[in-house]
């Protein structure tokens, strides 16, 4: 592998619990690892970054209530911080995930910079929702358009995504796709300590769910097929996360007769031990530009029974890791999963392929791809 040169670059992302901010926090972890310093600049500092040190920084962006504002200028502090961190820390890029407001903050900061002859490329990764849900909407699309075409270097986390963005939105730039990836690796260990006792009996099999529980999510249809599995095999569906369409999915669970079979356990920065015990994982989103939540349950080794929305069927493979379904048909997936479900010998073949197919996502793999792009985009500027 080629030598690469450290950089200093700052990741700008959202820190709450949800993809984009996981990917982001995971690889400014993994370039620190490989040399180069980071700076989050975010509002809070992420929740997958527990260790700061000399190489890895988070600056909070601050934004003061004033009460002529109805709503506070969130973009113009994150500009405004991104130019005093890039000359304080001599930052050679920026690096921004999620294009709202992310990649029009970072072009205004760019464009401050400039004027004091500072010249620094910006690269922007697009996510999902910032594509296909919230930067469609006309409220926001010619801003959002305009940012990705001023951005040095564009990237995608699905080929999917780049084909929607391609197709909703004029881009003039290119769009290169770098896949979500997850430190396959560190889960090569068994675990031994999975303490499932405490969620289920031996004979019953577990199913979990883990999202922002957001109707995108289709969280009805995730009780829906358990409803179905759960009445030819035993088990227990663990749901996990907090979101809108929590409420709803409990009131069914009741109306269904199956609320002792479903623990809703909110939040938990604890996912790989829960995912240590599950036996399938269910994912029949409306929209998933990539469904980092699959692959985190496939490379602890849990199947995925998914819609095939998006670029889900680029991280779950048909008939290896798991299936894949139409959106809303709750009949095939539930099919499905108790085909797998329903005996050992089959569960253990998807276990083993699922984590096989999570081995393609590697942080070794793909993160030098990122070195990559942030050279590219060095090179345009220099
Ligand atoms: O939908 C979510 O769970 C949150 C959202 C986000 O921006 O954090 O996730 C998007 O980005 C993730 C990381 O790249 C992808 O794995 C998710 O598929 C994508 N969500 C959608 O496209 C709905």
């Amino acid at each position: 592998m080629a030598e690469c040169i450290h950089m200093k670059i700052a990741i700008v992302c959202y820190p709450t619990f949800g993809g984009s901010g996981v990917v982001a926090t995971e690889l400014g972890l993994a370039l620190v690892e490989r040399g180069h310093e980071v700076h989050f600049i975010t509002y809070k500092q992420p929740v997958r970054l527990e260790l700061l040190s000399k190489k890895i920084h988070f600056h909070e962006v601050v934004v003061p209530d004033y009460p002529l504002f109805q709503f506070q200028p969130y973009e113009l502090a994150l500009s405004s911080k991104l130019v005093d961190m890039v000359k304080l820390y001599n930052i050679d890029l920026l690096h921004v995930h999620y294009a709202i407001p992310h990649a029009y903050a970072g072009y205004m900061a760019k464009k401050m910079l400039a004027e004091e002859g500072i010249y620094i490329p910006m690269v922007t990764t697009l996510h999902g929702t910032d594509i296909t849900l919230v930067g469609n909407h006309p409220f926001y699309k010619p801003a959002v358009t305009f940012s990705i075409n001023q951005s040095d270097v564009v990237t995608s986390v699905s080929q999917s995504l780049k084909d929607d963005t391609l197709r909703l939105f004029d881009i003039k730039q290119e769009i290169n796709v770098v896949p979500n990836f997850i430190e396959a690796t560190k889960y090569q260990k068994v675990f031994t300590d999975c303490q499932r006792d405490l969620m289920a009996s031996e004979k019953e099999r577990i199913i979990t769910h883990i999202s922002n529980l957001r109707p995108v999510k289709r969280i009805q249809d995730v009780v829906k097929v358990f409803h179905k599995i759960q009445q030819t095999i035993p088990s227990k569906l663990i749901m996990v996360g907090e979101g809108p369409e929590k409420a709803p999915a409990e009131e069914l669970c009741q109306s269904l007769g199956i609320e002792d079979k479903v623990v809703f356990v909110g939040n938990s920065s604890e996912i790989d031990k829960i995912l240590c015990f599950s036996d399938l994982f269910l994912l029949p989103s409306e929209k998933e530009s990539f469904g980092l939540a699959a692959l985190e349950a496939m490379v602890n080794g849990v199947p995925v029974i998914s819609t095939n929305t998006g670029g889900l069927s680029e991280v779950n493979e048909h008939g290896v890791s798991g299936f894949l379904s139409n959106v809303g048909d709750i009949d095939d997936m539930a099919k499905n999963a108790i085909d797998i479900l329903s005996n050992d010998a089959t569960l253990n073949s998807f276990k083993l392929q699922a984590k096989e197919v999570a081995m393609k996502f590697d942080t070794q793999a793909i993160v030098p791809l990122y070195e990559r792009v942030y050279e590219d985009a060095l090179s345009k500027i220099l």
